[in-house]
């Protein structure tokens, strides 16, 4: 794996991806980042990378002419490139039919005609959601490779789609590629209309952070970094046609995140406001990381999720100039919706 492309990769997970894989495999000569620059993706997140080692091509995976010579010069395709917001969706669900399914039908079609490895990164939300747990047994009710697909919104919907358009290529084409579905992710570069740099942003901005609900609805936080470490082991080790579920066991109520992220920054716990529910909002995800551990031998390193928040909180404190001209805008935009 001496060149690869990586897709999206001037988003949020992307980028850390690219700069994972630039300090820790230096076997890997070049890294030829395609991505469309939306308001999601920003030069800056790639900012101060070798020049010789990476470089950023600004066009979109649904265009088979970009697509198609990238791909061609390619050892292997790393897939991050998507609309990836569940609020957008709701208001506006186009764009995520044309990156998510057009996009990822461009890219794989490429593989598939000059044989090139391809890996694609999904997300839990494809399985749905599970009810909030009340009993041990629902603690230990996760998503597993064989839980049924039954996405809730139009962004997991479409990362649905595009996860059956993989297999079916791999069934019916012989394309050389593996999935993964990862849990949600926290770190530096994330968008500040995600839950935890909204929040942080929010306190640094004198605004009081939003819940939306009851703020009991669960996520199973994932570093970013580990993340990365387990795409990379896919790429090598994953079998084809596989799909992995990527977790580092870290669920979490929101309202119990947001009273850390409070703690952390020296506010009182109850200084937040409950919002505008989002419709259809999903209520748990949890990974089973079985599969990983058994097959990969893999294990989250980055499990302290307080010093992981500490971490993100002094980074977004440290970088006003990277998330300061996206603020107003997201802001906005929320308020439009009561949110
Ligand atoms: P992001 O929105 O921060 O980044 C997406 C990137 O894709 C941006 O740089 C954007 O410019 C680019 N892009 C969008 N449309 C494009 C197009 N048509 N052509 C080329 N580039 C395009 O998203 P993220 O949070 O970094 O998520 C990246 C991937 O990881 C997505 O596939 C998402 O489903 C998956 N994922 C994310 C999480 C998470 O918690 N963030 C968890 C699991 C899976
Ligand atoms: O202001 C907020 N208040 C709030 O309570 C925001 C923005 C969110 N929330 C809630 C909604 C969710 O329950 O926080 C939780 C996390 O919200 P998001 O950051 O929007 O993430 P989520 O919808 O869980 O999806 C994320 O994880 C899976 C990523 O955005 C997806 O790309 C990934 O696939």
């Amino acid at each position: 794996m001496k060149n690869l492309l990586v897709a999206g990769g001037a988003g949020f997970v992307g980028a850390n991806f690219v700069r994972y894989v630039v300090q820790t495999h230096p076997e890997v000569a070049h890294i030829t980042v395609l991505d469309k620059l939306t308001y999601a993706g920003k030069r800056a997140n790639l900012a101060g990378l070798p020049t010789e080692r990476v470089n950023l091509v600004v066009g979109d995976i649904c265009d088979a002419t970009v697509v198609e010579p990238l791909v061609q010069q390619a050892d292997a395709v790393v897939n991050y490139a998507a609309e990836s917001h569940n609020d957008r969706s709701l208001e506006e669900p186009a764009p995520f039919i044309q990156t998510n399914v057009v996009g990822t039908y461009t890219l794989i079609q490429a593989c598939t005609k000059y044989g090139v490895r391809y890996h694609h990164i999904s997300t839990d939300e494809v399985y749905g959601d599970l009810p909030l747990p009340t009993t041990p047994t629902d603690w230990a009710t996760k998503f597993t490779p064989e839980s049924r697909y039954q996405p809730s919104s139009p962004y997991s919907a479409s990362k649905a789609s595009s996860d059956l358009l993989v297999h079916a290529w791999c069934r019916s084409f012989g394309l050389n590629a593996t999935i993964s579905n990862c849990s949600n992710n926290y770190g530096p570069y994330q968008h500040v209309e995600k839950f935890i740099p909204r929040q942080i942003t929010n306190v640094l901005c004198g605004i009081r952070p939003k819940l939306y609900g009851s703020g009991r609805n669960i996520r199973d936080w994932i570093h970013t970094t580990d993340h990365s470490r387990t795409v990379w082991e896919i790429l090598m080790r994953g079998k084809p046609d596989n799909t992995y579920l990527i977790g580092a066991n870290g669920e979490r109520s929101n309202r119990d995140v947001l009273r850390l992220i409070l703690k952390l920054m020296g506010q009182p716990q109850d200084a937040y406001d409950q919002v505008t529910d989002r419709p259809g909002h999903d209520r748990r995800y949890a990974i089973d990381a079985t599969k990983l551990t058994r097959e990969l031998g893999w294990y989250p390193v980055m499990t302290d999720f307080e010093q992981g928040l500490r971490n993100t909180i002094a980074w977004y404190r440290q970088h006003p100039m990277w998330w300061r001209d996206d603020k107003a805008a997201t802001e906005a935009r929320y308020a439009q919706h009561g949110q």
